[in-house]
């Protein structure tokens, strides 16, 4: 059975809520837990921090197997950080004083579980996209691996952004059999608009200069998606030999 956080309700939050009240996790560069900061102070790049502070993080890729399409969206324009940009179905990430819990030990990394990332991308589905937990099982999600990186967001504040990334990002797949399982209605708060892309639409997407596309998914996208993960899954239905849970 899965359950979402009854802790938390992104429907009675305003955006400006979510970075004061949202609490993530810090992290050294082995991906350990160390501490705690808000999303807001977390997010900042200032010449104290140039870098901001290294949190945690998760991505969703939801693919439709019947079609071989992965589901994307636009972030709405009126997200603090990157806002317009489209990227990879669902991004956010796990916090501290979440029921169930969102954290994940370097035990739970090493044997593939992370049901903590899972729980969080649970509640983040529902919240962004609408679509409810009941149609998200938790065992089908899976976990491939991670990514450490940090991006300003230049897309669309510029070269003096007061805003950033710099997180290590647990990628999550998740595969359907059809679309037509999930009911996705998108928070207009956080979604501007979604669309289910093949592989080549998403090559012809990303060669379009008037779309604008978020750091991280380019960086995914390049490094293992687009030639790797994505064409195994259209011919084998598997990404297993992709799994590094040590790597990061
Ligand atoms: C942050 O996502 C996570 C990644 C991988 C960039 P986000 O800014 O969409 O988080 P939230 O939806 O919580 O604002
Ligand atoms: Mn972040």
């Amino acid at each position: 059975m899965t359950t979402t956080s009854k802790l938390w309700d992104g429907n009675a939050m305003s955006q400006e809520d979510m970075m004061i009240k949202d609490t993530v996790l810090v992290l050294d560069d082995n991906d350990n837990v160390i501490g705690s900061a808000s999303k807001r102070s977390s997010h900042e790049f200032t010449t104290d921090q140039p870098r901001a502070i290294l949190h945690r993080a998760f991505s969703v890729f939801l693919f439709d197997e019947s079609t071989g399409e992965l589901l994307l969206q636009q972030r709405a324009s009126t997200k603090i950080t990157f806002p317009n940009v489209w990227t990879n179905t669902c991004c956010s990430h796990p916090l501290h004083g979440m029921e169930p819990s969102e954290v994940d030990s370097p035990e739970d990394v090493a044997n593939g579980s992370v049901l903590g990332a899972k729980n969080a991308a649970i509640r983040k589905l529902d919240h962004e996209l609408g679509i409810p937990a009941k149609q998200l099982p938790i065992e089908k999600f899976k976990f491939l691996t991670r990514l450490h990186y940090w991006a300003a967001d230049t897309v669309t504040h510029g070269n003096d952004s007061p805003w950033g990334e710099h997180e290590i990002d647990y990628v999550l797949f998740f595969c359907v059999k059809s679309k037509d399982e999930l009911t996705i209605k998108p928070h207009p708060d956080e979604v501007d608009a979604c669309k289910w892309v093949t592989r080549q639409q998403l090559i012809d997407m990303m060669d379009d200069p008037e779309l604008l596309f978020s750091p991280w998914f380019r960086l995914i996208c390049k490094k293992w998606l687009l030639d790797l993960w994505w064409k195994d899954l259209d011919t084998t239905m598997t990404t297993d030999k992709y799994c590094d849970f040590v790597q990061i």
